[in-house]
């Protein structure tokens, strides 16, 4: 399954390049080994972020969700793409193995969901933020969907350190040093206007 997964990710990237220039609002069946691409009416889209989104089904675990990659270049708190998550019945994703990770990191592995400054970038909200006021930054980190302890972790070297006692959202994460883009996590303010975020469906949304 978690192979599978993975190649149908790529399918998806390649035959998403050949759909987007249609645009939004339509339900694509593309060829075999193509995931199937529920592109959002930009009516249900806020202010502040882009219309070209694009709904993906995984499989493995999650299997039967859909994960929608949401790029928001003028930028979007935590508590902004959880609220436009929940509004369309979804959540911030929560990820439970590697597979997962790496499934929902390839979703976002374009500079559109991204913010750069000169020593990082900064990559999409996922759905976990920290509760209590424990020593360790480590402690009380917990998925929106569920109120539920994280199990999967996949912290960037030296993360979580709750920087200046204010990171409480996670969201990927790289030293520009070492890459531009990675699928590790990092705690940061959940103020920081990032450019992306990415929902979890339970089921294909009824809007799609
Ligand atoms: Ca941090």
């Amino acid at each position: 399954m978690t192979h599978d997964s993975k190649w149908k990710i790529r399918a998806a990237r390649f035959c998403r390049s050949g759909a987007v220039g249609l645009g939004f609002a339509l339900g694509l069946g593309l060829a075999a080994g193509c995931v199937r691409i529920y592109n959002l009416h930009p009516q249900a889209v806020a202010d502040r972020m882009q219309p070209d989104l694009a709904a993906w089904l995984g499989d493995g675990e999650g299997g039967g969700h859909f994960y929608q990659a949401v790029a928001a270049p003028e930028g979007v708190t935590w508590a902004e793409a959880q609220a436009w998550a929940v509004a369309h019945g979804g959540y911030l994703v929560t990820i439970g193995s590697a597979a997962e990770n790496a499934f929902v990191f390839r979703l976002v592995d374009a500079p559109e969901f991204w913010l750069h400054d000169a020593s990082e970038s900064l990559g999409p909200w996922l759905g976990a933020y920290r509760t209590g006021d424990a020593a360790d930054p480590s402690d009380g980190w917990r998925w929106f969907k569920g109120d539920a302890p994280l199990t999967y972790r996949n912290w960037a070297p030296g993360q979580p350190n709750n920087w200046d006692h204010n990171e409480t959202r996670a969201h990927f994460w790289a030293i520009r040093t070492t890459a531009e883009r990675l699928a590790t996590w990092n705690d940061v303010r959940a103020s920081i206007l990032l450019h992306g975020f990415v929902v979890e469906y339970d089921a294909r949304p009824k809007a799609y």
